[in-house]
């Protein structure tokens, strides 16, 4: 339940107008500024949890405004947000559900009640199937229908069903087992499905079909056709019970596909699909590291979710990492933020940000169905560093648009090649130096540049960084990143008074095709009702399906 405090609306409180205030007098004042006023700023604005550490110094930021950021936190009730999402409480309003990501990694003396229930037995008897079935395959116990072992795994689920195992696998690639090969099968289109098989033994494969509720269409048009593709070289429906397993909360509709409730892995209605990749939906992941590795992640996860639930405000790292976004999205107006992991191994990562953030943070309408007076979640983006060097950061850099970014880095590589780690990571470095610091008129002339090529090469600087480091890319620290971020995403959220974890326009998009998919595959029909364009353009598909 939230209180009549919680639900003022974010423009009439004192600690927002506080902020507002605040915000127009540091409009004065750049990066350049703030350092040369304040020099220590790069040492102090710092803050480490599980083995991350965060300098948020490059942000146009004081500690006024951190302070001001964090009155403004407690006053939207964060705190108390915090403690009732890990007391399983129904935070998730609008589907009247518990949000309980927590839960999968709380330790297993924790305890957890939703509806009178302690939820981390059940979470515990998962994650033993999954082991026990991991090291079957692992062993050669679990074969394929002909004797042979498990070769190739093909992931099946889209969303928050594919988009956490893709970045799970990649990123922790390193610690993989190479005699399996591992693909992801998430579109609809059916060029991705036969690409991801093509040069797969049916004999061999295992397909995993990830789908909470088991009736995503795009997941099971794809299982279908991974049946009678399996079906097609194996000749029985006897081989599916061997070369398919199931990750869902729905049994029904899982018995309903052919795939026996043993060989189904579920996890429960309070994992929400994109924060679900350390549930049983990430069964591909533990197939490829390992059990034991797949428990190292759930512990780094733990760790943040600890330092989360305990630091104190301004020393908390999701907390602060949450506070600046916000800040650089609600105060200064910047629409979009960039993700730039300097590491190969993280190149799905934005794109699993970018589901994690928007997701949960494009509201329009805050808990009690007002509609907000201010911008929510901002756009996220990114590419590996140093590709999108040579690229987009033009813009970043020069462009008229602010867009506020975080640098991923390891401080050891994964593959020591010679130099290529201290280039990479000088390269880290150089680039937020270069954001926020840029290169001045005066510079350039002192470097001899002409009068009139100045004005095309000065960076005019001010642009805000992050800097994230850790050690090196270890499943403990790709589980402490993402809880990071995972509650960043919901201190914003609770900061914006929305609900961070419904999602009513994806489940839109899931009803939206069908009335026009009946259209297509019934060409006959000439009654269509759509808006002109609409209209035109079905008659078109349909034109060219008659000339196949
Ligand atoms: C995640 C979203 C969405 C969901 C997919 C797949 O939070 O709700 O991305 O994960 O639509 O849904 P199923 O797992 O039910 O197939």
């Amino acid at each position: 339940m939230h209180n009549r405090s919680d639900m003022m609306p974010l423009a009439q409180r004192p600690a927002w107008l506080a902020l507002k205030e605040h915000h127009s007098r540091l409009l004065k004042k750049d990066l350049r500024t703030l350092f040369e006023e304040d020099p220590d700023r790069g040492e102090r604005m710092t803050a480490s949890a599980a083995g991350l550490f965060l300098d948020y110094s490059k942000n146009r930021i004081t500690q006024e405004t951190l302070r001001l950021l964090t009155d403004l936190a407690r006053e939207t009730g964060l705190p108390a947000q915090i403690e009732r999402m890990f007391r399983g409480e129904k935070i998730n309003s609008t589907e009247n559900r518990a949000v309980l990501h927590v839960a999968l990694r709380a330790a297993p003396e924790d305890v957890i009640m939703v509806d009178g229930k302690n939820v981390i037995p059940g979470v515990y008897a998962v994650l033993d199937r999954m082991s026990s079935f991991v090291r079957k395959v692992h062993d050669g116990t679990w074969t394929g229908y002909t004797g042979k072992n498990v070769r190739n795994v093909v992931n099946i689920g889209i969303g928050g069903s594919d988009l956490g195992p893709v970045m799970a696998f990649e990123a922790l690639k390193h610690y993989s087992r190479r005699d399996m090969t591992f693909r992801f099968v998430s579109n609809i289109d059916g060029t991705d499905f036969t690409e991801a098989t093509r040069n797969l033994d049916p004999a061999e494969t295992l397909f995993i079909v990830c789908s909470k509720t088991f009736t995503t269409l795009e997941t099971m048009t794809n299982a279908s056709t991974a049946r009678a593709w399996l079906k097609a070289s194996l000749g029985s429906d006897d081989a599916i019970a061997r070369h398919f397993v199931a990750v869902s909360t729905n049994t029904e509709e899982v018995r309903r596909f052919g795939i026996n409730p043993e060989n189904m892995f579920g996890f429960w209605d309070w994992v929400g699909g994109r924060y679900s990749m350390d549930s049983a939906i990430g069964l591909s992941t533990m197939l490829a590291v390992g059990p034991e590795r797949f428990m190292e992640m759930l512990s780094g996860f733990r760790k943040m979710d600890i330092h989360f639930r305990s630091a104190p405000l301004p020393e908390n790292l999701p907390v602060i990492l949450g506070l600046v976004s916000f800040w650089e999205n609600s105060l200064f107006g910047c629409a979009t933020r960039g993700i730039f992991p300097y590491d190969q191994y993280l190149k799905r990562f934005p794109a699993y940000l970018q589901q994690l953030t928007m997701e949960s943070n494009g509201k329009h309408v805050t808990m009690s169905g007002t509609r907000v007076g201010y911008d929510t979640g901002p756009v996220f983006w990114g590419e590996p560093g140093t590709n999108g060097q040579h690229s987009f950061y033009q813009l970043i850099h020069q462009g008229t648009r602010i867009i506020p970014s975080d640098l991923i880095g390891f401080l050891h590589s994964l593959n020591p090649t010679g130099s290529h780690h201290t280039i990479l990571m000088a390269n880290l470095f150089a680039q937020s130096e270069a954001l926020a610091f840029g290169r001045t008129p005066e510079q350039l002339k002192e470097e001899g540049v002409s009068e009139d090529q100045i004005p095309h090469r000065v960076c005019e600087g001010n642009r805000p960084t992050n800097v994230i480091l850790a050690e090196r890319l270890t499943p403990e620290t790709l589980g402490a990143l993402i809880a990071l971020y995972e509650h960043s995403v919901f201190t914003q959220g609770t900061l914006w008074g929305i609900d961070s974890f419904d999602q009513w326009g994806v489940e839109l998009g899931k009803i939206l095709a069908k009335r026009i998919l009946s259209e297509l595959e019934s060409p006959k029909n000439p009654d269509l009702s759509h808006d002109t364009s609409t209209n035109a353009l079905i008659r078109r598909f349909r034109s060219a399906r008659r000339q196949e």
